[in-house]
C-alpha cells in the first residue's frame, strides 16, 4: 500500500497543534507506520528543500525549521500521497480552504504547520531520508475491513 512523509513542523509543535493534526489523520483512517519528534539539521533540510536552495527565503525557513523538534509520520493509505496533501491545503495558508489543516490551523505562507510529500517517487525518498527502515511499521490495524472495502485492496 502507498505511503507519505509528513512532518509536523516547529509552526504545528510549538503551537501545540500536534494532537489536532494526528487525530485528524486518525479520524480520517490514514494508517501511521511510523513517527518520531526529531531535530533537523541543515544537512538534511538542504536535501529535503533542494528545489528551494536559490530562493531569497529560504535562509529564514531553514531556520523556522530547526526552531524546535519536528514530528515525522510515516502514512499508509490507497492514493495516501494525495488523499494528505488534500487535507493539507496549497502551501499558502491564507489561500488554503477552510477544511484543510493549513486553512483550519494557520495564517501563513511559510510557517504552514506541515509537510507533506508531493508525489509517489518523493516519498519513498523522504521517508527514507526521515526513517530508518526499522522505524516503519507494516501492521494491519484490526479495524481495516471498515477502512477499505474488500474490493479495493
Ligand atoms: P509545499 O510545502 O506546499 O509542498 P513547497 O513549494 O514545496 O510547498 O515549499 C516548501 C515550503 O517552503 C513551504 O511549505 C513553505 O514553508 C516554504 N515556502 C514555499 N514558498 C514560500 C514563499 O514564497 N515564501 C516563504 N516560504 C515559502
Ligand atoms: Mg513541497
Amino acid at each position: 500500500m502507498e505511503k507519505t512523509l509528513v512532518l509536523l513542523k516547529p509552526s504545528c509543535v510549538e503551537r501545540n497543534l500536534i494532537g489536532e493534526v494526528v487525530g485528524r489523520i486518525e479520524r480520517r483512517g490514514l494508517i501511521i507506520c511510523g513517527m518520531k519528534m526529531m531535530m533537523l539539521d541543515e544537512k538534511i533540510l538542504r536535501e529535503h528543500y533542494a528545489h528551494l536552495a536559490d530562493k531569497p527565503f529560504f535562509p529564514i525557513l531553514a531556520q523556522s525549521m530547526m526552531a524546535s523538534p519536528v514530528v515525522a509520520l510515516c502514512l499508509k493509505g490507497i492514493d495516501v500521497v494525495n488523499v494528505f496533501r488534500e487535507m493539507t491545503g496549497v502551501t499558502n495558508g491564507r489561500k488554503a480552504q477552510p477544511g484543510t489543516l493549513r486553512g483550519d490551523f494557520c495564517v501563513s505562507g511559510s510557517l504552514n504547520i506541515i509537510h507533506a510529500s508531493d508525489s509517489v517517487e518523493n516519498a519513498e525518498i523522504e521517508i527514507n531520508r526521515f526513517f530508518k527502515p526499522e522505524e516503519i511499521f507494516d501492521y494491519t490495524p484490526a479495524n481495516m475491513k471498515f477502512i477499505y472495502e474488500v474490493d479495493e485492496l
